[in-house]
This record gives C-alpha cells, structure tokens and sequence, in this order.
C-alpha cells in the first residue's frame, strides 16, 4: 500500500466535483453553504469514485463466475463513512488540499457526520468489520439488512440518570446511500394456507414493499468494493384517496404507517430478546426481501437449483434471520415444485450460522401461536423439518426420546415455542462460535446434544476487527509512529505489527510511542472539556471501560474498585498515588432495570469524587454519554487500560477488547471470550489476568456459592458495600442504590463479584506498580500491539471464506 503524496490534478478534480455536487445537486449557492452542506458535497465527490470501483467491481465478478456470500444481519453498525471512504481510496490529502483551497475548514468536517447506528454493540459492529475484510480480501460477499429510520437510541445522562431519545440520522439525508426505486419486492404477512393435491398455496396475505437501499463498501488497497443492501418497508398501497377525499385524513395514512413501522426503529435491546410481534416481522421482511433479491440474480444466470450451493453461501448472523430458511424452503418447494428431500439437501448446503452468546435468556424463540398467525406456511415447513429431523434422529439413535424431546425443534413446556438456534444448527452445513473458549462451552452447553449428532459441524471462528478503521483511522498518531518504522502495509497484513517486538527495547521508539499515547489522551481530554466540562489530567493512567451495561460485564466490579480506591486515598492521602482517571461509556437496555440503576451510580460515585477537595488529581471519574463507534475511535487510543472483567463464561468473545490493546492499552480481564486467545498472542507477563476461571466459576456455583460470607471476611469489602446501602453517594436519596446492594448479598450474586473482588484490586495494585515504570509500561503497550495482528478481521473472513463459504477472492 503507498500513502500518495499531494496529487495536483486530483485536487483540481476535486474541487471542481466538490463545488459541482453543492450548485447542481444540492441547489446551493457556495457563497452561503454552511459547514454540513460542504460535507454532504464533500461526501458526494468522493462518493462518485467508489461508484466508478463498484461498477469494475460487479463486471470482473459476473466475468469470473465468482460465488457470493450474503452475510444475513439484522444490525450494522457502520458508524461515520466519510473518512473511511477517503483512507480507502487514499485521497485524503488531496481533499484536504481542495477544501482548504474552497476555504473551508477540512478538520472540522468529519465530526458533523451523523454516525449511522444500525446496531446494539458487539454483534452489529462486527458485521460492519466483517463488510470491510470481504472488501479488502476481494470476496464478493453481500451485507442484506434493514435500512431503520431511527438507528440506536440517543443516551442522555439526566441527574445521572439514563435518558433515551431518537436517533434520527437521516435527518440532514445520506449522501452515502443509493435509494432504489426500481428493487422493490412483495413481503407477504399473515393469511392462511390452502391444499389441493400436494400443492400449498399461501394466500389472503396483508403485504408489504421491500425497497432496496445501497451502500458501497470500498475495499483497501484494492479497487474491489462490496454492496451493503439495507431494506426499507413501503406501504403496498398508497394513500387510500377514498379516505382522503372524505376528508379523513387519519384513516388515509393508517394502513402506510402500519405497513412502514416494520423498519422505523432499532429494538435496543442487547441479549433479551423483546417477544415482540414486530421485531418477528422486522426479521421476516429482510430474510423475504434479500432471498428472492439474491435468488433472482442467481436466476438471471443459471437454472439448475441443484447447483444453489456452488454459487450462493447464506450466513446466519445469530439467529435474527433464522427465517431464511424456511423461506428458501417455501420457495423451493412451493415456487419451484421441488420435492421436501431435494429442497433440504440445498439448503443445508447453503446456509451457515454464527453463535454469538450461551446467554439462556438470549435465545430467541417465537411462541407457535404467533408464528402461526404472521406466516402461517413458514409454520408448517417449520414443523416439516422438525419432522423429518427426528425421524432421522430415532433412525440413528433409537427410540431416545430425552433426546428427541431436548434437539426438537419446538419447544412444548408452556406455551409451545420454536427454537430458533436449534433451526439454524440443524439447516446450516457449519456452525461456529466466536472464540476458541466460547466455541468449546457452545458445544458442551447449549447445543452438546447436537454436537454429538453433528460433530463435524461445530467450529471455532475467532473474531476480529478492521484495522482500518480501529488502527489507521482512529489513531493517526500511532499509525504515523508504525509506519515510519515498519512501513504501511499493517493495514492490509496485520501480522506484520509483530517486527514491533524489534522496537521494543529501544528508548527513542519508546519515546515516540509514549507521546502518541499522550497525544491521544489530549484530543480527549480536551473533548471531554468541551462537551461535559469536567477536566482531565492526561499525564494520569486512562482506565478505560466502553461497551454495553449489562450485569454480566461487570460495571458494577470495577465500581467496587473505584470506590474502594477511593477510601484508600482518604485513608492514607500522601501515599505515593498513581494518579487514575477512570473512563466509563455504553447504553443499558431501556427496559434493564438493574443495567439502568449500575449507570446511575456510576454518575452519583463519579459526582462524589471529582467534587472531593481530598482526592484532587489522584482519583477521577467520568461516564461519557451516549457511547457510538465514533466515540470508541476517539476513546479506545487513549487507553493506558482496558477493562475486560466479564464473569468467566459468559462474554462470548468480546471485539472492544482486540481494539484497545491494538492501541496500545494494557489489559486487565479474567479468562473469558478472546481474552483467552490474546494473552497467548501478547504473552502471559504482558496482561493483567484475574478472577475464577470459567471452570471454578461452575465448582462455585455447584458447591452453593455465599457471597455473604466474602462480605463479612473482608472489612474492606463491607466498607464500600455499606456505602452503597447507606446513600455515602446519594446522599438526597439514601435507599436509591438499596437494589444494587440486595443483588450481592440477598439475591445470590450471580455474576460472582464478590469472589472476583479481592483479586481484581490486587491486580488493580499491580497495574499500579507496573505504571510507575514507565520504561516497563511502555515496553509492555509495544508487545501488545506486537502481538495483536491474528486478531485482525481479514484473518477472521479469511478463515470463513476458505473453511465455510468455500469462496474464492475475486481477480482484479
Ligand atoms: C434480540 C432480540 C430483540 C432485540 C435485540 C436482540 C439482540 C440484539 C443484539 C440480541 C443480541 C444482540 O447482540 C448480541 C451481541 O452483541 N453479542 C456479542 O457478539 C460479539 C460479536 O461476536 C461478541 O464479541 C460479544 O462477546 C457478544 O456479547
């Protein structure tokens, strides 16, 4: 990859288009154009040459017959596309050479773009990074999902309280995306089912459109660019003229609001699934709007079904598009007058599915009831395959019928529910977790009965990020440091990072590495400043801990921890502090209470702390709100160090982990997810490891676990807890975090903090030692980056495209 010095041509190029795009498209006049509109223009010039890659891109594909990989997502979380684009097609000098020419201030662009947040967390920015990796590796893959009005709530902290908001982002337009009118598809609801003969007919349907929505995803390093096909509901029928004729206006937009609700919001909801009507119909549309898009491009093609799986790979991101598949069944059988048999056979071959919680309380099913009613016929092929799927079961294993009752498909306790992940596993040729630990605990939990049916079907597929976006875009300071030593080419080859190591014990690098560091810590610092006016001291150690708040991730420990310092401080005030200024940042579900009430106290002990003459600059807290991929880019460089304190067990893999330490910070965590995996790759003396493993996680909860008797062992311990209950932090309300208090020590202390305390604040001192060597500090950051380049993305789709998807990369 070469960084191309100032091309004069470009510039004028550019300047031209820019200018042009602001008169002619936008109908502005220069003179009067405010900052966004010179975005939007911005963003349409350079928008105009990854068009030009995208049309060489789909002729070399249909040339070469390559196959395609549609990666099935109800999220993606992209977050900003303006900078990216411009890395991608490397003229981010030259644009900012022709706004500066323009008179316009470059710099201060990029942030007045709307993140577009189409997803929860781990799991839809994942799907965004996998989109880039497929780009950049040249695999003709397809991202299908839904074009939401409204992306991820707005978090406003209110008197230290969550507040949600919407999240209109399209509300100045997106200059990124190609609305296409002419891709529009029929998705049918509800109706019932007729029989005559053999032949099923789905009819009495209340439809929906589908219209097709694209955004291009360029590739680096490369001219080869992917399509991004987000879904948006149209009513099938305008506006009923009767109605507004008669003047009732309500009745006449009635039936287009109801039809156009399936894609206005994100559900926001992290790991428990809503049960809710809509999000089922929200799933039907993508599946049924990208199958017969996908199917009618393999069509225009070829015409023997048989041949489906040799040029069409369907990827099951979690089971929020489960329902492809009785879809493609519907089609084959129904559309194509395949037989049962025949039909299964494809689309097992077809579909592959990603696991990405053990989460009991995550996985989705769907009550019969409700499934019958919004898609009737789905309903039946459903209870088809189940069917043929425990005959073959009582072919192979006998009359067991423990085990046809555990691997069935449908779920008869209580209302009776379909199991969505057991669909998915049963229909798919491969399914895999997302770290080596979480692979090895999905087949012995949640689906052991089905790995000793199918053990050849169960794989690990580590996760990964882009270091595009997470290295080269959002630490420029870092990235400039690497490339003067090793060259450019990291950002398409990872592994290279590892002749870091070489660097290692070298003053001057090291140097260099700690300003970059520092660098970072200023850009927020001065953010946090601005827009929160709270002041940061950035020479203290970052202590960083960003993702969503949920119990499991354990918020709440590293509040333990804060506090606990913070009585220490008091206690012994001219000990020889290392000075910590503790970083928190994520959404709760609107609906967790307990997520919601870990949030609150965060704000009440971070307003206590920073408002301690006492404590000074030896202790400072801050919740930055309203947590988005943008914020991650500017947060995760300034880390010095990541909190990855999940209860082992429980977090899957964990992608916030990979970036930090490809930035440079130390981790602290316990032997869960990925984790596992990076302490082997940046070596055991370079992290900061804690905590029961997954294994005495179990022994503890078997044995009775007793978080009461740890509360009443350690002094220390009760201190803080006592703190919390007595209202030390909300002193106007003095039972508010009363609740906290109770789920550690009445309520049994699921996620088992208390036994992981007295080892994360030991391993908090240590951080502490390591931190006053600066010289053995930093020679720690470097091997951490060093050793990061397995956990890039490309490896990641590498490994699905060559051991799943059996695609090949494109020749360009
Ligand atoms: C389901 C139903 C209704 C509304 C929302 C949901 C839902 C949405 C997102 C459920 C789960 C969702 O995400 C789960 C998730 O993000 N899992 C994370 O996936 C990452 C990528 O593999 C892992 O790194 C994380 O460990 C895992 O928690």
């Amino acid at each position: 990859m070469k960084l191309t010095d100032l091309n004069q041509d470009n510039v004028f190029n550019l300047k031209r288009s820019i200018t042009d795009k602001l008169i002619y498209i936008m109908g502005k006049d220069p003179g009067a154009a405010q900052p966004k509109d010179w975005l939007h223009a911005t963003a349409l010039a350079v928008r105009d040459r990854l068009v030009e890659r995208s049309l060489k891109t789909a002729q070399a594909q249909n040339a070469q017959d390559v196959k395609h990989v549609y990666y099935l997502s109800i999220e993606f979380l992209i977050g900003r596309a303006f900078t990216n684009a411009m890395l991608a097609l490397d003229i981010q000098r030259d644009v900012q050479q022709a706004l500066a020419e323009l008179g316009v201030d470059a710099e201060s662009l990029p942030d007045l773009e709307h993140d577009a947040a189409l997803g929860n967390g781990g799991l839809g920015r994942l799907a965004a990074c996998f989109l880039d990796s497929m780009a950049t590796l040249g695999i003709s893959g397809f991202g299908y999902g839904i074009r939401y009005d409204y992306g991820m709530f707005k978090q406003q902290i209110v008197d230290g309280q969550q507040v949600e908001g919407p999240d209109y982002w399209l509300a100045d337009g997106n200059p990124w995306e190609f609305p296409r009118p002419d891709v529009q598809y029929r998705v049918r609801f509800g109706g019932r089912v007729e029989q005559t003969g053999e032949t099923m007919t789905w009819t009495d349907t209340q439809d929906v459109l589908a219209m097709a929505y694209d955004i291009i995803i360029p590739g680096h390093a490369t001219q080869a660019t992917n399509t991004l096909r987000l879904w948006s509901a149209k009513a099938a029928s305008e506006l009923d003229l009767s109605a507004f004729n008669r003047g009732d206006y309500q009745a006449a937009a009635a039936e287009k609001n109801l039809a156009e609700n399936v894609t206005r919001v994100l559900y926001p909801d992290d790991s428990t699934p809503a049960g809710r009507e809509l999000r089922l119909r929200q799933e039907y549309f993508f599946c049924a709007a990208s199958l017969q898009d996908l199917m009618g491009r393999f069509l225009a093609q070829y015409s023997d079904l048989d041949r489906l799986p040799e040029h069409v790979a369907i990827h099951l991101n979690d089971t929020h598009p489960v329902l492809a598949i009785p879809e493609l069944m519907r089609i084959l059988i129904d559309e194509h007058g395949l037989a049962f048999p025949r039909a299964w056979a494809i689309t097992q071959k077809v579909f592959s599915y990603t696991n990405h919680t053990l989460m009991q309380e995550a996985l989705e099913t769907w009550p019969v009831d409700m499934l019958g009613y919004v898609l009737p016929r789905h309903l039946q092929i459903i209870f088809d395959i189940n069917a043929a799927f425990i005959d073959a079961i009582r072919a192979e294993f006998g009359a067991d019928f423990d085990l046809m009752r555990n691997v069935s498909l449908i779920d008869e306790e209580g209302d009776r529910r379909v199991r969505m992940a057991y669909l998915a596993v049963v229909a798919s040729h491969k399914v895999n977790g997302v770290s080596a630990l979480h692979s090895e605990l999905m087949q012995k939990s949640i689906f052991a009965d089905f790995a000793k049916v199918f053990p050849e079907r169960f794989n690990n597929k580590t996760n990964g990020i882009t270091p595009r976006r997470w290295l080269s875009q959002a630490n420029p300071a870092l990235s400039k440091l690497i490339d003067d030593r090793i060259g450019p080419d990291w950002r398409c080859d990872l592994e290279k990072l590892s002749s870091l190591k070489e660097a290692v014990g070298e003053p001057a690098f090291a140097e260099k590495f700690r300003a970059a560091k520092l660098l970072n810590k200023e850009r927020l610092a001065k953010w946090v400043e601005t827009h929160m006016g709270i002041t940061l001291n950035p020479h203290s150690l970052f202590d960083v801990h960003v993702k969503r708040i949920h119990e499991y991730k354990r918020q709440l420990l590293n509040v333990l921890h804060v506090i606990t310092r913070y009585n220490r401080i008091l206690a012994n005030p001219d000990a020889n502090w290392v000075p910590r200024t503790v970083v928190f940042a994520g959404k709760a579900a609107s609906a967790y209470h307990m997520a919601k009430q870990i949030i609150n106290l965060i704000n009440d002990v971070a307003t206590t702390i920073n408002a301690d003459p006492r404590v000074g600059d030896k202790l400072k807290v801050v919740f930055i709100p309203n947590y988005s991929v943008s914020l991650a880019e500017l947060i995760i460089p300034a880390a010095d160090l990541s909190e990855q304190i999940s209860t082992a067990g429980t977090e899957a893999s964990g992608t916030g982990n990979m970036k930090l330490a490809l930035n440079g910070a130390l981790t602290i965590g316990t032997l869960d997810g990925a984790n596992v995996e990076m302490r082997e790759s940046v070596g055991a003396d370079n992290i900061f490891i804690f905590g029961n493993t997954t294994e005495e996680v179990a022994a503890l909860r078997a044995r009775g676990y007793q978080p009461r008797e740890i509360y009443e062992q350690s002094a220390e311990l009760q201190g803080v807890l006592d703190m919390l209950r007595d209202g030390a932090f909300s002193p106007s309300e003095p039972g508010r975090f009363q609740a906290i208090y109770d789920v550690l020590l009445e309520w049994g202390d699921h996620y088992l903090l208390l036994a992981d305390y007295a080892g994360y604040i030991d391993m908090q001192d240590q951080v502490d030692t390591v931190y006053r060597q600066p010289d053995e500090w930093t020679r720690k950051a470097i091997l951490n980056v060093a050793g990061m380049g397995v956990f890039s993305s490309d490896r990641t789709i590498a490994e699905y495209a060559g051991e799943i998807w059996h695609a090949e990369p494109l020749a360009l």
